[in-house]
């Protein structure tokens, strides 16, 4: 099974990934992950700390000559402010950080000791770890797009027609949102919340298209594909709420408004991910029952502002039990655009790990066999 754990500290000496179950044979392009990683680095509302790295993948292990071998992947991102044993304590816990539960569980009176491996920072590795797994899907045809669709509350309702036209609007925008008509009202929001000492929260959509109908599965909990994305996408720092197609707007609405009804058109079925079955909305997100219906996945991810503040909220000093305010420690405004390309990586990453669950094979060319055998079984 495909699989990866990660470990290191921001101020550490570095952060590694190791990915388990990847299939031998694919070609990897280093400057691809590279490129990733740069872009998880940018967006405004960053602070101090991204002018001080450069990350860079440097893969110790599990391909050779750029190609994948079908043992552990292992990748290594190197941290140029490595001060880890120089930094101070943190005895003052900051609300809405891992600080306070984090040092009471594990018994300690530095909170330096939790919020350095707390610290998004860690989401380097995950965005090294999703590039990796996006090449993979490139292979069958998937493509997995995240974007900023609101900061602070100025959400963009904008309906993607074109994928090429969002995907070049993301890429000149500074927050990574494709609708120009709110970028500027975000872009002033931001500046004000900075001079304010505040930070921000926001929307995040991800749209993964080319999936064929069938991954992810009904018969187990822990196997549906949408409780598989809603944890993938929960566990990146600062997530609060994970939402499908519609999402919570369901509950609203009747059951005739909300499910996306069933057509056939038999001049499709020899190219189609579905066997020629369509529909002609997509509320349900790419998903019913746990499995992939073949319509594009659509998540959405809700962060809440990053909980270090220039000015800080009211807390207690963790020696002397007095009121005082929380610690300041440098720290970003706003990640929301860093954060739509973690939720993206991360969402690559399940969809990967479902992709080869069915078509599962030790290299890429098994994988492939499988892979086709069953879409012209579904066209037939
Ligand atoms: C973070 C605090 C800041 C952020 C960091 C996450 O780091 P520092 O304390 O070194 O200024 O910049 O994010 C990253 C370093 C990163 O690479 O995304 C936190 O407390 O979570």
């Amino acid at each position: 099974m495909l699989y990866f754990k990660t470990a290191g500290e921001s101020h550490g000496k570095c952060l590694i990934a190791i990915i388990e179950g990847f299939p031998a044979g694919v070609f990897i392009d280093e400057e691809f992950i590279n490129k990733e990683l740069k872009r998880r680095q940018g967006g405004l509302g960053r602070g101090g700390r991204m002018q001080i790295e450069e990350d860079r993948v440097e893969i110790l292990s599990g391909v050779r000559k750029n190609i994948t071998l079908g043992s552990p992947i292992c990748l290594m991102v190197k941290n140029s402010d490595y001060t880890i044993n120089e930094l101070h304590a943190v005895t003052k816990p900051r609300p809405g950080h891992a600080d306070l539960p984090g040092i009471i569980k594990y018994g300690q009176e530095d909170a330096r000791n939790i919020l350095e491996r707390a610290s998004a920072r860690e989401t380097a590795t995950r965005v090294a770890v999703g590039a990796v797994v996006k090449i993979l899907l490139s292979r069958f045809g998937i493509d997995v797009f995240g974007y900023v669709k609101g900061i602070g509350g100025i959400n963009s309702d904008k309906i993607i027609k074109d994928m090429d036209i969002a995907k070049k609007n993301r890429e000149i925008s500074q927050v990574y949102c494709i609708d120009q008509d709110i970028e500027r009202d975000i872009i002033e929001k931001i500046k004000q919340t900075a001079e304010k000492g505040d930070s921000l929260g926001g929307v995040i959509e991800v749209i993964a298209h080319g999936l064929p109908v069938g991954l992810g599965n009904h018969t187990q909990w822990d196997l549906k594909l949408d409780a598989r994305l809603a944890h993938a996408v929960m566990s990146v720092q600062a997530i609060k709420g994970v939402e499908l197609g519609l999402g919570f707007l369901v509950s609203n609405k009747f059951g005739s408004e909300v499910h996306d009804e069933i057509f056939y058109n038999q001049s499709s079925q020899d190219k189609s991910l579905t066997g020629g079955f369509q529909r002609y909305t997509n509320n349900a997100g790419g998903i019913e029952g746990g499995i992939s219906n073949g319509e594009p996945i659509v998540v959405r991810a809700y962060m809440k502002p990053i909980p270090t503040l220039i000015k800080p909220l009211r807390s207690v000093n963790l020696l002397t039990k007095e009121p005082i305010t929380a610690s300041y420690e440098r720290s970003d405004v706003c990640a929301v655009p860093a954060a739509s390309v973690v939720c993206e990586s991360m969402v690559a990453f399940e969809i990967g790990r479902a992709l080869l669950e069915k078509f599962g094979g030790d290299s890429i060319d098994e994988v492939k066999r499988n892979y086709d055998g069953y879409i012209s079984t579904i066209r037939r």
